[in-house]
Formats: structure tokens, sequence, C-alpha cells
């Protein structure tokens, strides 16, 4: 069984598959702190859990035209350390809501499939250019593949690419993670470095890394190649060519209430409703709009917390809250947000209009229904 030495998780959690092991974290315990706890923070693992020996680890660096070269942790540690924070989210978070409306295949995630943390580690342009990528490598190549240590039945690891100007930049603040929120990473999510892209989505924030290769090619992965991208709402599984769609990177912007949960039951009077706001690609979210009446209305929610970085290097979410009055009479109260970024771009109102047959870029409004007692 490959899956025989997994690690113990936390009970909290909320699989969404067992093996390989993937889990939610509940809406509610997400709104409980800024930075998600590392032992309940959502994991998605395509492959079994690698189990890497810290005091063994080996990253390949190579290149065209370039000598391979080979890193272990403590010449990573070596290079300056940068701590930034970022979400991490797969790019199927909130997916369930899409498939409700025409179903789909993909894990059925519900709003869970996102954390916030503090990355730190060595910036990914900085062991670049220690490692012999000149100009002459730069002119050569268009994109940064990564492999990791997970590999599949048939052998081959999981891997996924970036384009070269996003990890070269100093300013991409991408990095050779080797802690979250100030511990060591945990093996779920990358022991001992992992990659992580800011603004990006989570399927190219490779965790156990092995490898990194500057090509001039994409990563050949089934991830980067035949999963995570986008396509027309009217594409089937009969006639879908994923050589036709980009590859995902930046994740545009979302927003789910959290609490109360959806199958709270409300009282009626002040209904405080809580919430996580994030969008891709280092945009700010400006602002959150409430409506409690179908959009006849809106009222801005108030930001919880936000750090304050400015865009395009903003890559933490925005947790708001908003509070509501809910009429003695009434039965129930649908209620909706929708987050506004720094390039002004708005959440789509329905998944209707967006849906497509992986369930990916789930980001329309939150719309939750609450009963009153
Ligand atoms: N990296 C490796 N090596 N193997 C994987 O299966 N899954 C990716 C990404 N990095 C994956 C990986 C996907 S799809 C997501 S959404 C994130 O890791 C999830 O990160 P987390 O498990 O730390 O939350
Ligand atoms: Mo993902």
């Amino acid at each position: 069984d490959p899956f025989a030495n997994e690690p113990k998780r936390h009970p909290a959690l909320k699989p969404s598959s067992e093996k390989p092991f993937n889990a939610e974290t509940p809406p509610g315990m997400l709104m409980s702190s800024f930075y998600t706890p590392n032992d309940i923070f959502f994991v998605r693992s395509h492959l079994p859990t690698p189990e890497v020996n810290a005091n063994q680890y080996e990253l390949e660096i190579s290149g065209p035209g370039m000598a391979e070269g080979v890193l272990t942790l403590s010449d990573i540690k070596k290079f300056p350390k940068y701590t930034v924070t970022s979400v991490i989210q797969c790019g199927g978070n909130r997916r369930s809501e899409m498939n409700a409306v025409k179903a789909l295949k993909g894990l059925n995630w519900e709003a869970g499939a996102i954390g916030n943390a503090t990355w730190s580690g060595a910036k990914l342009s900085d062991v670049l250019q220690a490692s012999g990528v000149s100009e002459s490598v730069v002119q050569k190549s268009k994109h940064i593949q990564f492999e990791g240590y997970d590999v599949g039945a048939d052998g081959s690891p999981y891997g996924a690419s970036i384009p070269l100007e996003k990890g070269m930049n100093p300013f991409g603040d991408v990095l050779l993670a080797y802690e979250m929120n100030g511990e060591p990473i945990p093996r779920d999510h990358g022991f001992p470095i992992r990659l992580v892209v800011p603004g990006v989505v989570g399927a190219r924030n490779v965790k156990w890394l092995n490898r990194i290769i500057l090509s001039d090619r994409e990563s050949d992965s089934h991830w980067q190649q035949n999963d995570y991208k986008g396509f027309n709402p009217s594409i089937s599984w009969d006639d879908v060519d994923f050589s036709k769609s980009p590859a995902i990177q930046n994740m545009p912007v979302t927003s789910a209430i959290c609490t109360p949960e959806s199958n709270e039951l409300i009282t009626p009077g002040k209904l405080t409703l809580k919430g996580y706001a994030w969008s891709g690609g280092g945009n700010k979210v400006i602002r959150v709009d409430i409506t409690a009446d179908g959009g006849k209305t809106w009222k801005e929610a108030d930001i919880i917390k936000q750090e304050d970085v400015t865009e395009p290097h903003h890559y933490g979410w925005t947790l708001w809250k908003v509070e509501l009055d809910v009429p003695k009479d009434s039965e129930s109260v649908e209620v909706w947000s929708k987050a506004v970024d720094s390039s002004y771009n708005v959440q789509p109102e329905t998944f209707e209009n967006i849906w497509n047959l992986r369930g990916l870029l789930s980001n329309a409004y939150s719309k939750k229904i609450y009963h009153v007692k």
C-alpha cells in the first residue's frame, strides 16, 4: 500500500478523499485566526505523501547551457531569509457551489480549500542567480519547472511550472520556504522545502521540492497540461481539448461567507456574518459588499484584518464582518457577498456563466440562506 506511511491529521479537517488524503478546514475554524494554524490548514495531495529526511535532502537545479547544481537544506538556509504572508488556495476551492448548478468532475470542496500563512525561506531569484542562471540561460528559458519528491504509480513525480518572469523577478516574492507560520513546514505541506508562489493557484506551489528546471517549455506534467485550466461553459468531456487553454496561474478575486455555518439556525435581531476575501496576482481586496435583499441594497463589510502591504504584492487574505438586522417575522434570510480587488475586478454573480467541466476558478458571489428559529 503506497499510503501505508501517511502522517497523523487533525480530526477537525473534513476529508474529501482518503487515499490520497485531501481535506478542508471547516469555515468556522477559518474565521478563528488571521493566520490559519498549520495543523488545520487544508491538505491537497495528488499522490502518496513522501517522507523526506532533512539531512539527506537535495534540491537539483538545471537549465539550458548551465552546469547542474545540487543544494542541501543548509545551503538553502544560508541565503537571506524572507517572510511573505500568502494565501494558498486550491484551484477547485468552492467547487461544490459550481457542482450544484450542473455536475462536474473534481473533489467536492466547500469554501475551506484555502488558508493564509506566513512562509519563510530563501528567495527563488537569489538561489537561481547564485546557481549560475546567467543572462544567456535566461535568454534560452521561458518557464521554470518544478518537481516534487512524491511520485505516482508510473514513477513520474508531481510537477508544475511558472513563467520565468514570475520566478526571476525579485519582487515576485517566490520562496523556497522551510517555515510555515514560524515552524518547520509540516510533512503534509511539503517538508522540508516547498515552493511558495504568492498570488498563484495552489497547484503551482510544489511541495517536497526535488528539482528546478529552467526550460523553454512548461512542465509536461498532467497537472500543468491536462488539469487546472478553465474552459467555456459549453465545453463537455466529449469535446474538451486541454491544449487550447492556458494553465491557470494568478487566481481571480473571491470571497466566502463563513459564519454562521450553513446549517446553523439564526435568531431575529442582530446577525453578524464573517468571511474571507482574496484576490490573486498580488491584488489587494479593497471592498466587500453584502446584500440581504437580492442586490437592491448593499452594505460595506468592516475589515477585521488585512495586512498593510501595497498591490501588486498583497498576497494575504482579508477577513471581514458585517452586522445585519433580521426582522422578527422572517423565516429565512439570503445573504450574498462580493469582493472587489485593487484592479476593480469583481466576482461574477452566478456560477452558471462561469461553469467549467473541472469546477475550477469557482468564484461567483457567496450566497447563503439562513433559517430563522
Ligand atoms: N505539490 C506536490 N509535490 N504534490 C501535490 O500533490 N498539490 C498541489 C500543491 N502542491 C501538490 C503539490 C495542490 S493542487 C495544491 S491546492 C496545494 O499544493 C495544496 O497545498 P497544501 O496541501 O499545503 O494545502
Ligand atoms: Mo489544488
